[in-house]
Order: C-alpha cells, then sequence, then structure tokens
C-alpha cells in the first residue's frame, strides 16, 4: 500500500556487479518486479518496453517495469560496480545527508500527548530517577490552541518557554508538532497572512484550496512556490512563534499531504500548484518541500548558527539533506517490529539514512517483551523514538517493571556508548553517501549468502546486529559472512563465522564486531547526548587474524556549522603490530592554529582501551616510555587510562 514516502529507486546486484536506476519522477509511481526462472529472458508480452532487465547466464533474471502516471522521462542509472558505489554515485546526484545536530542521534520520547507541563515535567523526572538517558522529549498536536500550529494550549501549556529552558539547562531539547494544514481562521495569523499574500494551493478553478483536517477547514501552503517557503521558514523566527525557544525543534506530520475529504485521503489530482502545476505531476515532493522549508527556518531562526532538527512523515529524493523521517503508524505487534528492518534498510539505501520506526509500535499496547525487544532493536537504528497513539496505555520506560526496565535501561545506554561511532558514521554519510545502516550485501556484495538476508543488518562496517524480533524466540540462526573473522560484541569471544546458532534470553541481542575494527565508545553515561561530548573515550580494537585493526572518528561541537570553516576533528586509528597509532593526517584544511584552537575545544582523553583477540601474552603496554597499567584474560586486554588525547598524534605500544 502506498504509505508516506517515495524514492524511486532501485537498486540490483548480482556477484561482481550492482547498479542503480533512479527515475526523478514525482506522480504515482507503480514497479512490478519480475522474477523469471529457469530463462535467461524476460517472458512479459511487453519484452520490448521493458526498460531494465538483468538478464545473466544465471538461471534467474529479473526485469522491473515502471509506471508512473504523469511526468516526463527522467532517468538515471548508476553503474556501480558495488552497492556502495551506487550510494556514493546516487547521492552526488541526489544530495549527501547533512550532519545531524549530535542530540538528535539519541534517544527521543513522544506520546501524542504529554498532557500539559506537570506531566512534561514528571516524564522528564522519570527518567532521571530511572537513571535513563533521553534527549528530547515531543508534543503531538494537542498542545496548541485548537489545532492551530505555531500556538499553545495556553491552560495546558501556560509557560512554554519556562517549560523548554527548564528542560534545556538539563541539556535536553524538545519537539513540537507543525503540520502543514492550516486553520481557516481570519484571527490566526499564519493562515490569514498566506491566504492575502496568495501563498495558498489553489483548487482545479484557481479559487484557494480548502480541505477537511485536525483543525477542520483548513489551507494549504504552496511548497512549490519559493515564496511559500520564504514565508513558512519565518514563521520559526523567535518573534513569530511565540513560545519558542533555541531548545525547540520541529516534527512534520501529515504532509504527504493528509487531507480526511479528500481523494484516496489526499489532494485532488487537479489541484494547481505554483506555476499552474497539477497536483498530479508533484504529488510526491510536496512533503519534502515542506521538510525543506521548516529546515530553512531553522536556519534562519539561528542566523545560520545551529543545525535544524526536523523529522517529517513524507519523504522524497533529496529527503537526506533537510533532516530525519519515520516510517509512520506502525502497530503493537511482532509483525511490524520485524518488518521494520527491510523498511529501514530500504530507505537507506535509497539515499534517506537517517530514519527509524516508532518504538513499541504506534497503535495497541505492546506487552512488556515486545517493547523490550524493539527498544534493543532500535537503539541500533539511525533515529531512535518511543511514541504512541493517545488511546494507548502509559509506556515510558520504567512502567513495566524488572527485568524490563533494567533491560530497556541498558538498550537505551548501549545506544549513548555508541554515540561517537553513530556519529562517525553520520559523518560518513554526508561525505560518501553510503547509508549508516546497511544490508549486509553491501559490506559482502561477493557473498551471495548475504543477498536475501533482511533480518540482520551492519551498523557502518564494524558491528552486525542480528535483533530478536519473535515472540519467545530462544535462539536466533546468524549469518556472519566467512571473509571477515567475528567477536561477540557482549562477550568480546570470538564466533564461528558462516551459520550460527546464538541463545537469545531476553537480555540478549545477538551484535557482532568485525575482526579489524577500532570502535570508539563513550562508557560513561550521562543524562543527555551533548553532557558526554567531552567525556573520555574507551576503544574498542578487536584483531584481524593479522593482529591489525583499523577505525577513524569524527567529532565536531554537535550543533553548529563551525565544521564546515573546519573546526573538527578526524582521528585514524591503526593498530598494527603491536603498536596504536593515532594520526590526524586528514585535516588539510585545518592551519595549525585552527587545529590546536579545535583540539582544545573538542579534544578529551582515551580512558581505556580494549584489545580483542590477543594472541600470547602481553608483558608490557606503554605510551612514550611511560608504562600503562593493565588486565589480560582469555584474549581480551584492557588497559587503564593511557591518558592521550584525540586530536593529538600519538602512539601506544604493546610488547
Ligand atoms: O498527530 C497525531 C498522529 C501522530 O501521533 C502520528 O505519529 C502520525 O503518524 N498523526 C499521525 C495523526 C493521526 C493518526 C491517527
Amino acid at each position: 500500500m502506498a504509505l508516506y514516502g517515495s524514492v524511486p529507486f532501485l537498486m540490483a546486484h548480482k556477484k561482481g556487479r550492482s547498479v542503480g536506476v533512479l527515475w526523478v519522477n514525482a506522480a504515482e509511481m507503480w514497479v512490478d518486479i519480475e522474477k523469471l526462472e529457469g530463462t535467461n529472458k524476460p517472458s512479459l508480452q511487453m519484452q520490448d518496453y521493458i526498460p531494465f532487465s538483468t538478464t545473466s547466464t544465471q538461471k534467474t533474471s529479473t526485469s522491473t517495469h515502471w509506471m508512473s502516471e504523469s511526468g516526463t522521462l527522467d532517468l538515471l542509472i548508476f553503474l556501480g560496480p558495488t552497492p556502495a558505489d551506487v550510494s556514493a554515485q546516487m547521492t552526488s546526484f541526489t544530495g549527501r545527508s547533512a550532519m545531524p545536530q549530535h542530540f538528535a542521534i539519541g534517544y527521543h520520547q513522544s506520546r501524542w500527548n504529554y498532557l500539559d507541563e506537570q506531566d512534561v515535567q514528571d516524564v522528564d523526572a522519570g527518567f532521571d530517577e530511572h537513571q535513563i538517558p533521553y534527549d528530547v522529549l515531543w508534543l503531538d498536536i494537542e498542545h496548541t490552541n485548537g489545532k492551530r500550529y505555531f500556538t499553545w494550549d495556553k491552560v495546558k501549556f501556560p509557560e512554554p518557554k519556562v517549560m523548554q529552558e527548564e528542560l534545556g539547562i538539563k541539556g535536553r531539547k524538545m519537539v513540537t508538532i507543525i503540520d502543514p494544514h492550516l486553520k481557516q481562521d481570519d484571527a490566526y495569523p499564519v493562515s490569514k497572512r498566506a491566504k492575502d499574500l496568495g501563498l495558498l494551493v489553489k483548487n482545479k478553478d484557481g479559487g484557494d484550496f480548502d480541505g477537511w483536517c485536525w483543525p477542520g477547514t483548513s489551507y494549504w501552503i504552496d511548497y512549490l512556490n519559493p515564496a511559500g517557503r520564504e514565508f513558512w521558514a519565518e514563521q520559526f523566527k523567535y518573534t513569530n512563534y511565540e513560545g519558542s525557544t533555541k531548545y525547540l525543534y520541529t516534527w512534520n506530520d501529515m504532509n504527504e499531504p493528509s487531507v480526511f475529504s479528500g481523494p484516496e485521503i489526499t489532494m485532488p489530482k487537479d489541484n494547481l500548484h505554483f506555476g499552474g502545476v497539477e497536483h498530479r505531476d508533484v504529488h510526491n515532493i510536496y512533503g519534502a518541500l515542506q521538510h525543506r522549508a521548516t529546515a530553512e527556518g531553522h536556519r534562519l531562526r539561528s542566523d545560520n548558527t545551529d543545525r535544524p532538527f526536523v523529522l517529517s512523515r513524507a519523504f522524497f529524493i533529496g529527503t537526506q539533506r533537510y533532516g530525519a523521517i519515520w516510517t509512520g503508524d506502525n502497530t503493537a505487534e511482532w509483525g511490524h517490529l520485524e518488518i521494520s528492518i527491510p523498511m529501514l534498510l530500504t530507505i537507506g539505501v535509497s539515499g534517506v539514512t537517517f530514519a527509524g520506526a516508532d518504538v513499541g509500535g504506534f497503535f495497541g499496547n505492546p506487552d512488556a517483551e515486545l517493547l523490550t525487544r524493539w527498544y534493543q532493536t532500535a537503539a541500533f537504528q539511525p533515529f531512535f523514538r518511543g511514541h504512541a497513539h493517545i488511546d494507548t496505555k502509559r509506556r515510558e520506560p520504567w512502567l513495566f517493571g524488572e527485568p524490563y526496565t533494567s533491560l530497556i535501561r541498558e538498550s537505551i545506554q548501549r545506544r549513548y556508548r555508541i554515540l561517537p561511532y553513530l556519529y562517525t558514521l553520520f559523518w560518513e554519510a554526508s561525505q560518501t553517501g553510503v547509508p549508516i545502516m546497511r544490508p549486509l550485501m553491501m559490506e559482502f556484495p561477493n557473498d551471495e549468502e548475504t543477498f536475501g538476508i533482511d533480518n540482520a543488518f551492519m551498523l557502518g562496517s564494524g558491528l552486525l546486529v542480528h535483533p530478536v524480533v519473535k515472540q519467545g524466540a530462544s535462539s536466533v540462526n546468524v549469518y556472519l559472512p566467512p571473509s571477515a573473522k567475528w567477536y561477540d560484541y557482549d562477550t568480546y569471544q570470538p564466533i564461528k563465522s558462516g551459520r550460527t546458532t546464538v541463545q537469545t534470553p531476553l537480555e540478549k541481542v545477538p551484535t557482532f564486531l568485525k575482526a579489524g575494527t577500532i570502535l570508539p565508545r563513550r562508557d560513561r553515561i550521562r543524562r543527555a547526548a551533548n553532557l558526554g561530548l567531552r567525556d573520555p573515550y574507551t576503544l574498542i580494537i578487536a584483531l584481524d587474524d593479522f593482529g591489525t585493526a583499523r577505525g577513524s572518528m569524527y567529532v565536531d561541537d554537535g550543533h553548529s556549522y563551525e565544521f564546515e570553516k573546519g573546526a573538527y576533528i578526524i582521528t585514524d586509528f591503526v593498530y598494527e603490530k603491536g603498536v596504536l597509532n593515532a594520526t590526524s593526517s586528514r585535516r588539510v584544511d585545518a592551519t595549525p592554529a585552527l587545529q590546536k584552537d579545535v583540539v582544545e575545544k573538542l579534544g578529551a582523553r582515551v580512558e581505556r582501551l580494549v584489545l580483542v583477540g590477543v594472541k600470547g601474552g602481553v608483558k608490557s603496554v606503554t605510551v612514550g616510555g611511560r608504562r600503562l597499567e593493565f588486565k589480560s584474560e582469555k584474549g581480551v586486554v584492557v588497559v587503564k587510562d593511557p591518558k592521550v588525547i584525540v586530536g593529538e598524534e600519538w602512539k601506544i605500544v604493546v610488547a
């Protein structure tokens, strides 16, 4: 069923060759994919018209047939040859993902609706009381005055600024929902001014289109009109959005657009947009343009000093340039947890890497086991938010009692520990277009066994996650590609590669570290992500058969655009022949003065090394001749406080 987003992109892969096809077309579209067994020719009648068919000497071939209601044939073909090449080629055209706010990759707590300021305070305090980190508290449509966005229900939220500042001083943020339908009400300035300025979507006869949504009869701004986007962006200025502060960010829902009174619950296809374009031609781009205008609003209100954070439900080619998306209204059922993995993999491969699914399921009430498994899964997915429908029971992470509270706490903490790794992956995505959450075939393009796997995924190239998504499952069958060596992420013990059965008591989330990886972590748990930005690091050094490992880490201030001027640190770590070397050699753009300043502002000490898969005994670990304390057990050597600084160059010798 057609849902909230559309990226008309297809990636095809076989051993040794990947290709991508992108049809730049925002009209309603269907793509048939047909697998043809036992022949190397497509058998369809229409074979002469089939634009893409991969025929091979193998027994199967696949053909695809693309049908769009309108528009031109504006087609791009990306030749790979690897899946990562296709991603890089496609996003060099559609745009690389924006570097997110650092807080935005932490955990988000949402619900339709947190009722009032007291409720917000209580939920916030609940996280502290239960020592569960989180970054953002979300307010859904009920926080407004009669679903007039950019306003507050003055009875439930009399002091919105104070409420946000109270979160803000604790290092946390707030998000409010801002939907695209504008209540028809002359006393509501956003709607009145947009109408007076002629910025609304028109009906087929050229009058302002009116349709029905949450607030009753509504208008919709035409985001295809540059003046419409500019007008929208201005609404986010602190002077326009009363009660907003720098701690407040945005959620755009219902922007497909959802019109209760319209055909297929959207706009009539003969509605008219800027330049006389019919809605049928641009339906799939509409919401993405609202997303864009909102992100521009965030930049505008901060005078380009603060990166936007905007979550959108609708998305299209290039959405990654504006912000995050989620998969929309799922249900508290095991099948919906299970399908979140292939959905997010697909969306990521299509370029939109900052994506997540509502943790717990939007509709219905998850039981404690499902909720726990959902947290465990989503903690490794790019966008991590718990959310629930207004008719559901409360389900804040501590409400199910033990052992669930502890298990959910552990999942969220696990997320916070790997934030340095995750943030580095976001940087990589912003540079290369490779998604953060990847199908196994993307990392192992020559291993045919990986091609059909969509119940496990790679987080970057170092972690393989195979979440438990079936009720009561006491084990899962995991595939660990044999071209690499693997360690269990929890025990650091080697695991046999190939097909392996892993026991999955409720506390176990099968996660594996690829040998040859250096994974940076921050193991001290704080209330919120940004409070830990200068906390010391732990480096997990997982050795391959040659005793080598490598990794890198990206650090910046987590919120501004100073990184565009060179205010960031990239450190490359290489462990080889018993020596861990840290260099920042890729910094060609920074002057020595800037580099020094950046290290002073962003540098932090390394407080622990964990060497995994060490063969033979270790006699000494030294840095600049200084001997370091270490403990060694079962091939794992933990080195205490080398006191080296990330951003400086250093060497640690293990003998
Ligand atoms: O704004 C209310 C909900 C929201 O909580 C949800 O996340 C969106 O996907 N919204 C849809 C509208 C109503 C859905 C029944």
